[in-house]
């Protein structure tokens, strides 16, 4: 529960859970600091005055949050629960239609790939969340593009046995792809991030944890099985002390990668996103920036990315160095230049990614990425493909098993799967993300087969035709997202005059 007064300002889950210290309770009393310091300004805080606002606050905020971000002296202390005025818990009529549209969803057996939890997603997901995960930046002709590359199967070759495991910054994973981060996992379940850690533990995949996830960051580490690897992706905030603080305390939890993201100094334009909250905001009031810079009008996303640091630069990687002894890996590279440049700084390795077209809208796909920067980092530092010393990572697109070995055979360690995994648990829970990696373990046998390659290590340069990849020609398979995800304006419906 969370309750939001101009008198008071506490989550009611801190006043009902008695496994929680008493000093974790606190209550805002002072009304002002509460409208000031909210990162998704005042205008939430005041809308949501007086009323139960654990449907907004939840998904976008760890449980956490509060006690990690509020500086001490803002800790009033422990509430007696009993002075509390009870709040009535409200099912609104748009989480009661979505519980029925989840009724009504089609059998699990009935998915046959990772499209079709997409598909799926779009109708039964709430309206908000499905806007946040789905939208991809402007025109979102980037995020459609990931595609451009053909196969060259070798024939006749003993494919009775296949074994698509790999290692992963030396860690041993069940396939050629992570669970790559993604924020608000709670928008799509109230479990959030944790599906995906256990979902990674049954299935021998590993997690990278987002700084912006729902659950905080020591639940989804105390999700996991003993021995269970995770990375951490991190956003680097302007206060380099709670950057430190997270890193430093990942280290100690015992993730075993640092994937700084570099592609995001500030959000990109999600329309979809933004559409959403004219919907749900007064729409006279929308195109106002308040004078705090914070504008809830332009979508989730970017009302909660304020604090990082848009001064985020290549001299500041020593200091990451200093602070930490992960593997430090840049999430977000997106030409050759820059993949030389991290691996002259002896970073272990680069996520050629556009962010699932979420940034600079006709960025380059990361496969396409992928295969400039192989060929520099052949040519002008001698290296060779796969290595342990300097791994490549790719992003983006990826909805079948085909998607990653083409990225696999063009020199990638692993492929980063976010969406999909978002959309399945979403529309099934924590069914619905074991069947969708298990549709992904029936495809790489089967094309591993198909491919004639009994292993991750037989799939080669020349398994892949990647020949038009620059050239921007090859008709994109995903017009899928396009037809099927695009919202233009048409459907507006006119104000009443
Ligand atoms: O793609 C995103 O939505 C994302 O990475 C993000 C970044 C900052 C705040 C919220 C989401």
């Amino acid at each position: 529960m969370f309750t939001m007064s101009q008198n008071s300002w506490m989550p009611r889950s801190v006043l009902n859970d008695p496994c929680r210290p008493s000093w974790q309770a606190f209550v805002l009393s002072d009304a002002e600091l509460a409208l000031n310091l909210s990162p998704g300004g005042s205008k939430i805080i005041l809308k949501y005055a007086g009323k139960d606002a654990t449907q907004e606050y939840d998904p976008i905020h760890p449980p956490d949050a509060i006690t990690t971000n509020l500086p001490p002296e803002k800790h009033l202390g422990p509430v007696a629960p009993d002075t509390v005025e009870k709040v009535q818990i409200v099912i609104t009529d748009e989480e009661k239609a979505r519980q029925a549209r989840i009724a009504a969803r089609p059998p699990l057996d009935e998915i046959l790939n990772l499209h079709d939890f997409e598909a799926i997603a779009r109708q039964v997901m709430a309206e908000k969340a499905w806007a946040y995960y789905s939208s991809a930046a402007d025109d979102e002709i980037t995020n459609r593009e990931n595609h451009a590359a053909y196969h060259r199967p070798r024939i006749l070759r003993d494919v009775t046995k296949v074994d698509w495991s790999t290692t992963i910054l030396g860690h041993k994973s069940s396939m050629p792809l992570y669970i790559t981060a993604t924020a608000l996992g709670k928008l799509g379940h109230p479990d959030g991030e944790m599906i995906l850690t256990r979902a990674a533990a049954k299935h021998g995949v590993i997690q990278m944890i987002p700084t912006l996830a729902s659950c905080s960051f020591d639940e989804i580490v105390d999700a996991a099985q003993p021995g269970q690897v995770q990375f951490f992706q991190l956003y680097v905030n302007k206060d380099r002390n709670i950057t430190k603080r997270l890193v430093q305390h990942a280290e100690k939890r015992g993730i075993k990668g640092l994937f700084i993201t570099v592609d995001a100094p500030q959000l990109g334009r999600r329309e979809k996103d933004m559409r959403m909250k004219f919907e749900a905001e007064d729409p006279s009031e929308v195109s106002k920036t308040g004078s705090k810079g914070v504008d809830r009008s332009q979508g989730a996303a970017r009302a909660i990315s304020s604090f990082i640091d848009p001064g985020l630069n290549w001299n500041d990687l020593k200091w990451f160095k200093d602070i930490t002894a992960m593997p430090l890996i840049l999430k977000g590279v997106q030409c050759w230049e820059d993949a030389l440049e991290a691996y002259d700084l002896n970073l272990a390795g680069v996520v050629l990614s556009n962010h699932g077209g979420r940034q600079l809208d006709f960025a380059r796909s990361g496969i396409e990425i992928l295969v400039e920067v192989v060929e520099k980092l052949k040519e002008k530092r001698g290296l060779t493909f796969p290595n342990e010393q300097f791994q490549l990572f790719v992003d983006g697109g990826v909805r079948r098993a085909t998607d990653v070995l083409k990225a696999v055979a063009l020199g990638a360690t692993a492929v980063g799967v976010g969406r999909p995994f978002l959309y399945a648990y979403s529309s099934y829970g924590p069914e619905g993300m074991d069947k969708a990696l298990q549709i992904l373990h029936d495809e790489f046998e089967m094309n591993l087969r198909l491919l004639g390659a009994p292993t991750i290590r037989d799939v080669v340069p020349e398994m892949v035709d990647a020949s038009n990849i620059h050239s921007h020609l090859v008709a994109v398979p995903g017009d899928r997202l396009y037809d099927s995800n695009y919202e233009s304006m048409q459907h507006a419906t006119l104000r009443e005059l």
